[in-house]
């Protein structure tokens, strides 16, 4: 079937809704809340954007097919898990909701993937891992996230990581990549920097073996924000930053994630599809998805 025919279902997979009960390898989510965005807004719509977007990517029984890997997600049940019901414009409420969700879609499917949403949303999603021992995460963000507030709130999406390692105790170490601009919370980095956090600037990526920084055999979050890439490549982001990551590192950053570690679930967020209008953003960030089951799921 081609890719402008039919229902939009993320890769054309199985619609189910989590009040049923069903077992996949992966299940997608989306989470469609942006009120928490410190600039443009409309990060609401990426879930829906994304599922239209994939069905260029659709996923055969057989798999993708290439030349020098052979057949890749052969067999791999997707499932679309559809979207966590936001109750505009009750953040708690939002938030309650987002980490039942999260929990029941975990409790379903080995590799779950969230798509947001602005990047507020990774603080309700890592609440529903508050079970996972020494969990880490790897951020690939422009920007940190750990500020204890912004403009007087504390859950904007300046601040979910700061907000789950208060909340989760088991929340063990986070791992940023990617991060430039000038607009740096001096207390947030030096919190984190306290913690024990490792911090990778743009700058320091030319010539790293990133094999000596990542974590390695732990169980990981991998929390992407789409605005680490380029925004040449990735316009449709809420507050870009020149000098971003290219395709292909971001890619080899998740396989070095995914592969030597034990991915508990991903996350994809502040995508504004509406500020590209060619589309191209949307489709890049399905291709980030496929990146992260591929990694984590053909061994
Ligand atoms: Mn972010």
């Amino acid at each position: 079937m081609l890719p402008f025919v039919g229902v939009a279902t993320f890769l054309r997979a199985r619609y189910c809704p989590l009040s049923e009960a069903w077992q996949a390898d992966v299940g997608f989510l989306g989470v469609p809340f942006d009120l928490a965005i410190g600039y443009r807004p409309g990060a609401r719509f990426a879930p829906q954007a994304v599922r239209q977007a994939s069905l260029r990517y659709a996923l055969p029984p057989e798999g993708y097919y290439h030349p020098r890997d052979g057949w890749r997600l052969k067999g791999v049940q997707v499932i679309d898990a559809g979207d966590v019901d936001i109750p505009t414009p009750d953040y708690e409420q939002a938030f309650e909701r987002i980490t039942a969700s999260a929990r029941a879609l975990r409790a379903r499917v080995r590799l779950p993937l969230f798509v947001g949403g602005d990047h507020s949303v990774s603080y309700p999603l890592l609440r529903a891992y508050d079970d996972v021992p020494d969990l880490h995460v790897v951020q690939l963000d422009a920007h940190l996230d750990f500020s204890d507030e912004r403009d007087g709130t504390r859950y904007s999406n300046s601040s979910p990581f700061r907000r789950a390692v208060e909340a989760l105790p088991n929340l063990q170490h986070i791992t940023t990549i990617g991060l430039r601009g000038v607009r740096f919370d001096a207390e947030a980095v030096q919190t984190a920097r306290a913690r024990g956090h490792t911090l990778l600037f743009r700058e320091q990526l030319e010539g790293l073996d990133l094999a000596t920084v990542l974590p390695q055999g732990k169980s990981v979050y991998l929390s992407i924000d789409v605005d680490a890439l380029e925004p040449a490549l990735m316009p449709a982001t809420s507050s870009p930053e020149p000098d971003g990551l290219s395709f292909r590192e971001t890619a080899q950053i998740i396989a070095l994630v995914a592969q030597r570690n034990t991915l508990v679930g991903a996350d994809l967020v502040e995508l504004t599809p509406q500020l590209d209008p060619s589309g191209n953003s949307a489709l890049i960030a399905v291709r980030l998805l496929i990146e992260v089951m591929m990694s984590a799921l053909s061994r």
